[in-house]
């Protein structure tokens, strides 16, 4: 490959700077206005360009691979059709706070605006405002390293979240003039909260006699997870944890309390008498990174303790939905970290056992959940598509480490599942990385299999092949007396369709060839579709 001989463009700036921030990987898809960049990615050695098969999946590749490694995403899509594609990915990353970072080209920038002319014109700043954290357009080559430096702060200071670049096509082209060897900005301090904010805290929690923890996405994000095990230890605390929370407590841990409820009904209302009895029982509860979602409280019939501690990196969700007795603004990790040394030293005995109710779950007569804890090893990556079986994983799936269940739990995007595994498996390559989808699910994003295998991302799909989408069709049931309109799928035949792509694949139709199929789909090192059969129970 030939080397570069002339004078830098911004684009090739542009990209040295990626690496200059540790960039490693970048998803995306082509366009005429983002050549200039990609023309510089095929002359800088050490940055991996992972092409996805639209731009929805390069963003989604860009948070599975965030929330797998704790480190900011990017993602590159052509200005208008490419980035209005990337929309729901950072809408998803917004909502669950994400750090990912949507590069885009922008037409000339003479042509710039609506009805301009230039073909892919757009006003997408605009239509980004409310979905991104942060967005600039690059309109000259001296802002380029000041405007992607403070994209690379934004994205991770305080509440994390996605923030879009784009930059116009003459500017990517121009040669660069400015000052290309300026520092890195450090990573940003977290925020820690006072001495008095501490102290406060001490005497509510370490006063509770029978105390209770639940814990959020944003102690996984904080990486606070194994803090908020020793402050559990400390306390004799049993855990909660939200849908985005899922990894921070391993679910074998004494103390780990599951979900604040036992069973969903498909809307999430009427839910009062799945909720734990804990919290009736309990003095106080401290919240730590956890937004208190509809999903996470049964549309807020969560009932809670007399007393409430919150603490949270960013402060308007402090009370939003609960009055807190206190409420602390800050990381979770320096918050608990600080709250950890402060509090006596000496473990309390657990006041209550967890009393996690135990749900035998099964989805076309199949006890999935046994067999995919069974075939898969200990460390390997899950990500759950929109699905039941995800919702059954979140309540009853054992999960050992932090970041190894990705979920878009807040914006709750269908599509999500398989190329949120290939970017978490482009950061781990040696770690089995699995995908579980249902048919509605994989039909909108099984294109993937494509990238799957032309970038050696050898992830595993399991398939629930129910015929229908059931999440949808069950509120039917439940709110419509049974008239069930536009949740019938015709589906293709799977192995036919796993076949074109030159993928593998199974039929599952018992308990113990779901374990046999993953375990040979794991030893074959290649993408594997693995398909579970059956009709839908929810008619
Ligand atoms: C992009 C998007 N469109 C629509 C929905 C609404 N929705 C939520 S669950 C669901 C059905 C999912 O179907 P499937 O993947 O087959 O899983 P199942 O419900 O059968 O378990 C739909 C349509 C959504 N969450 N996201």
């Amino acid at each position: 490959m030939a080397s570069v001989s002339r004078p830098q463009t911004v684009a090739d700036v542009l990209v040295r700077r990626l690496g200059e921030h540790g960039v490693q990987h970048v998803f995306g898809y082509p366009g005429g206005q983002t050549t200039p960049i990609y023309d510089a990615l095929a002359r800088t050695p050490g940055i991996r360009h992972v092409l996805a098969r639209d731009e929805q999946a390069a963003a989604f590749m860009a948070d599975g691979y965030a929330r797998a490694t704790g480190k900011p995403g990017v993602c590159l899509a052509v200005c208008g059709p490419g980035v209005l594609n990337a929309a729901t990915p950072l809408a998803t990353a917004f909502t669950d706070s994400i750090p990912i970072l949507l590069l885009s080209g922008q037409v000339p920038s003479k042509g710039l605006g609506l009805r301009s002319g230039y073909y892919h014109e757009n006003d997408q700043l605009s239509l980004c405002a409310t979905i991104t954290k942060w967005r600039t357009r690059i309109a000259s080559a001296p802002n380029l390293i000041p405007e992607l430096d403070r994209a690379f702060t934004t994205m991770r200071e305080g509440r994390p979240g996605p923030v879009f670049v784009e930059t116009p096509l003459d500017v990517l082209r121009a040669d660069f003039k400015g000052n290309p060897t300026a520092a890195v900005p450090p990573t940003p301090t977290p925020r820690t909260p006072s001495t008095k904010e501490v102290a406060a805290l001490v005497k509510l929690v370490g006063g509770w006699r029978q105390p209770l923890l639940i814990v959020g996405g944003g102690a996984i994000i904080a990486d606070a997870a194994p803090l908020v095990v020793q402050l559990a230890e400390r306390l004799g605390a049993p855990v909660f944890h939200s849908l985005s929370g899922k990894s921070a407590v391993p679910t074998d841990h004494p103390l780990n309390a599951g979900l604040p409820w036992s069973r969903a009904t498909s809307d999430l209302t009427n839910m009062e008498q799945f909720m734990s009895p804990l919290f009736a029982q309990a003095d106080g509860l401290l919240a730590i990174g956890c937004r208190f979602s509809q999903a996470t409280t049964g549309s807020w019939c969560m009932p809670l303790p007399a007393a409430l501690a919150q603490i949270d990196v960013d402060g308007e969700e402090i009370g939003r939905h609960y009055p807190v007795t206190l409420g602390i603004q800050a990381d979770a990790k320096a918050a608990v970290q600080l709250l950890l040394s402060a509090l006596p030293g000496a473990s309390r005995l657990p006041w209550t056992a967890p009393c996690r109710p135990s749900i035998s779950a099964r989805l076309l007569g199949l006890d999935l959940i046994e067999g995919l804890r069974r075939g898969l090893p200990r460390d390997a990556i899950i990500a759950g598509d929109i699905t039941r079986l995800t919702y059954q994983m979140l309540a009853e799936f054992p999960i050992y480490s932090p970041r190894t269940f990705l979920h878009p739990a807040g914006y709750v995007s269908m599509g999500y599942g398989l190329p949120a595994a290939l970017g978490a498996k482009a950061a781990f390559p040696e770690r089995v990385v699995a995908t579980v989808v249902g048919d509605g699910c994989f039909m909108m994003s099984g294109l993937e299999l494509a990238t799957a295998v032309q970038e050696k991302l050898p992830v595993i799909v399991i398939l629930i092949n129910d015929g229908s989408l059931t999440l949808i069709k069950a509120i039917q049931q439940r709110r419509y007396e049974s008239r069930f309109i536009g949740v019938d799928l015709r589906n293709p035949d799977f192995e036919t369709y796993a076949r074109a792509f030159g993928v593998r694949h199974w039929k599952i139709d018992s308990d113990s060839s779901l374990e046999i199929a993953l375990r040979e789909a794991v030893a074959s090192s290649a993408p594997a579709l693995i398909e579970v059969q059956g009709q839908d129970e929810a008619g």
